[in-house]
């Protein structure tokens, strides 16, 4: 690409009091954390237990990873076709097991070792989920709200083991890790009983919290949810239940857009969020229907989202996740496409002189509020987002495309 475009794009941006330049800058350093399960439509290594948990991954593309060394290979060639650091989301079954049988509840800090090697030579930031899923005690939808007490305890002790390991990492690391816990539970049927179940996952929280860790090294949060395929009329963690349970207790919410109702917008939600606590975090996702975990697209929702973070000046306090699952094309596509799309929507949001457009609105002048807002929409921020990907060593446009045709035909053609 031309400099020559860039520099009028810059030119242009000038004109509307936006430093192109300390834009990338300030871009280059935003890490999202990139789910590494989207490699593998949720599968993790532990065994081959079917996904559950009221999600799903629809699709049989071929080449999936199959071994921790595939998706560290599939990990490393999305990483090489998006600009920046960023950091690796893991999922507690995706602990290496070496051959032998580990139980969650038993799971230890050596037991991701490797991940860790991996991150440290990549300089990634790692941050772990305890797996409330696709497991023979989860296999009546509830987990840390069942009934049964042993069970109960079972997933407790499943998270707590999980919370050590994350300090453990983000020890290693020398960078905070955030372990979030989400749990499926909930019911296909109006409940008869919508209190216990959550006055029973208030009290496991409480146990798991109650282990203190250096903050510098782990942070938590919980995630909610609207409803799961399975448990449609009642979800036990809902977002009343987490965000009053978070703001009693000093952790984080995590908010992912495809858990709330198709009207309601996670947008809107951050502002409020960010002036009660410190910070939020989010699983940025599509839903589409009753899945809640399609490919991120470049759409006004992920703009909306990108927007708020930006202008609420939010971009080291909220900590920005991908949350899907895409097995009907190209996995290593599914991972760039939505991390370049998170990419360039704070990319656009940066391009917009926000003080600007806050002052007409405080001035009540909404007619050029809405005016400029529109005009700006057509400023050329793919110039500049070229510009980005250019000097940060990746695929211009998609020029990206070509490179993971050759890797699925020399790679993951290959594979079983
Ligand atoms: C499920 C939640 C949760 C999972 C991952 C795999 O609805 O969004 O975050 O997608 O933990
Ligand atoms: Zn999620």
């Amino acid at each position: 690409m031309s400099s020559e475009m860039y520099n009028n794009a810059k030119a242009l941006y000038k004109t509307i009091g936006i430093d192109t330049d300390e834009v990338l800058k300030k871009l280059g350093n935003v890490s999202i954390s990139m789910h590494c399960w989207q490699g593998d439509d949720v599968g993790g290594f532990e065994s081959n237990e079917a996904l559950s948990g009221g999600i799903q991954a629809t699709g049989n593309y071929p080449g999936k990873a199959s071994t921790p060394e595939e998706l560290m290979s599939d990990i490393d060639k999305v990483l090489s076709l998006v600009p920046g650091k960023h950091r690796i989301n893991l999922h507690a079954s995706y602990a290496f097991y070496d051959g032998e049988k580990v139980s969650r509840d038993k799971l230890e800090p050596q037991h991701f070792d490797k991940w860790i090697e991996f991150a440290k030579e990549r300089d990634l930031g790692l941050d772990i989920n305890p797996t409330l899923f696709s497991h023979p005690l989860a296999s009546d939808g509830l987990t840390l709200s069942h009934p049964d007490e042993n069970i109960r305890r079972f997933w407790i002790e499943h998270c707590k083991a999980i919370r050590k390991i994350g300090a453990y990492i983000g020890e290693k690391l020398g960078k905070t890790c955030l372990n979030n816990i989400w749990i499926p539970d909930g019911y296909k049927e109006n409940p008869a009983d919508r209190l216990s179940p959550r006055a029973r996952l208030k009290a496991s929280l409480d146990e798991i919290f109650s282990v203190e860790y250096d903050k510098k090294y782990l942070v938590d949060s919980v995630e909610s949810k609207v409803f799961g395929i399975g448990v449609e009329s009642y979800t036990v963690g809902s977002h009343e239940f987490y965000m009053n349970y978070a703001a009693k207790n000093g952790c984080m919410c995590l908010l992912d857009n495809g858990h709330y109702h198709p009207t309601e917008s996670v947008a809107d939600k951050i502002p409020s969020m960010l002036l009660f606590s410190d910070k939020v975090a989010l699983h940025v996702t599509r839903g589409v229907r009753w899945d809640s975990d399609h490919v991120v697209a470049f759409n006004d929702e992920l703009q909306d989202i990108a927007r708020e973070i930006v202008r609420c000046d939010a971009l080291d306090r909220v900590l920005i996740g991908l949350d899907y699952f895409d097995a009907s094309i190209n996995r290593i596509a599914a991972w760039v496409i939505g991390m370049r799309n998170m990419q360039k929507a704070l990319l656009a949001a940066m391009l917009v002189p926000h003080t600007q457009l806050a002052e007409l609105q405080n001035k009540g002048d909404f007619t050029a509020m809405f005016a400029l807002s529109e005009e700006y929409k057509n400023y050329p921020m793919s110039v500049v987002w070229d510009y980005f990907c250019e000097i940060n060593g990746v695929p211009v446009r998609e020029a990206w495309l070509d490179e993971v045709r050759k890797y699925e035909k020399e790679v993951l053609n290959e594979r079983k």
